[in-house]
């Protein structure tokens, strides 16, 4: 059974974890059936890319089985992690994560890289690195602080308590919380939604979004500035104000 699959449906690649009696938990094949995936995100047909899972969660994070075995290769370990988040946070068309039934570990920060979250009302989220004596990884340290604030994201990591997922919309983990049987319907709308809108914009955004991270506020003016240059110059922008003076919705092509 491959462990990562995939399919295109109009602009949108949706992926999903497919390890279910492991409720997706991460293992070297899978992180590298992942990246795989991802790198048909850049084909520029896809416009929009749907995150799931098969099986009845999102993704419970590393593989502990895996993981007992014996001394790991950290550095090669976290590498394979490491790809596939900077390929989603640099993918310069939206990531939409549909979260169902629980993310833990490395699969709750996998969820927190995409740009989107749609939970079911049932869905918990544990950061889960703690309860097994292990400083979070994958990203969290920079994803989960700049979401809910400092003081929640320490609680959030050291107590790892499983967050329903009306805390997580509270602290701003989900977009969007539907019943558990309607995520993926609720995210494949959201991201074929997305897959209509101006993709180059939609990049430029993550890229400024990720960039004020780091930032000082003058950096940020002249880094907006320059891609307001960019977008300006861009066919969507004309279509956009073209449609706005026509009275039409906009027919954008993503450029
Ligand atoms: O050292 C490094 O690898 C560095 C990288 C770390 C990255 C990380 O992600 S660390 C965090 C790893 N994840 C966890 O600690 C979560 C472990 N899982 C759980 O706590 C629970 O399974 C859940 C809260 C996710 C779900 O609980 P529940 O009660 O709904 O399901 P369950 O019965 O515990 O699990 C169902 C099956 O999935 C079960 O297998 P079985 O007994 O039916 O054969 C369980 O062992 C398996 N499973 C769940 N999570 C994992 C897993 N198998 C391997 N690895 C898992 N992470």
């Amino acid at each position: 059974m491959d462990p990562v699959i995939h399919r295109t449906a109009g602009s949108v690649l949706e992926i999903a974890l497919n390890r279910p009696d492991r409720l997706n938990a991460l293992d070297e094949t899978t992180l590298e059936a992942l990246a795989r995936a991802l790198e048909r995100a850049e084909d520029a047909s896809v416009r929009a890319v749907l995150l799931r899972g098969e099986g009845r969660a999102f993704c419970a994070g590393q593989d502990l089985r895996e993981a007992a075995g014996g001394a790991l290769d950290y550095q090669a370990h976290l590498a394979r992690y490491n790809r596939v988040v900077l390929q989603i946070r640099r993918l310069a068309k939206p990531v939409v994560a549909a979260v169902h039934g629980v993310a833990a570990g490395a699969g709750m920060a996998l969820a927190l890289a995409a740009d989107l979250r749609v939970l079911g009302r049932d869905t918990r989220l544990t950061t889960a690195f703690a309860r097994i004596a292990l400083v979070p990884d994958s990203g969290m340290t920079y994803t989960l602080p700049r979401t809910v604030g400092w003081g929640r994201a320490f609680e959030l990591l050291a107590l790892s308590p499983d967050l329903s997922a009306e805390e997580a919309q509270r602290y701003g983990l989900a977009n969007r919380v539907v019943d558990e049987e309607r995520v993926l319907e609720e995210a494949r709308t959201l991201a074929a939604r997305l897959a209509e809108g101006p993709t180059r914009i939609y990049g430029l955004i993550k890229h400024a979004l990720d960039e004020s991270a780091r930032l000082g506020l003058e950096e940020v003016l002249e880094l907006e500035a320059q891609l307001q240059k960019l977008a300006g110059e861009g066919a969507d922008h004309e279509e956009g104000v073209r449609a706005f003076l026509e009275k039409r919705p906009p027919r954008f092509a993503g450029r």
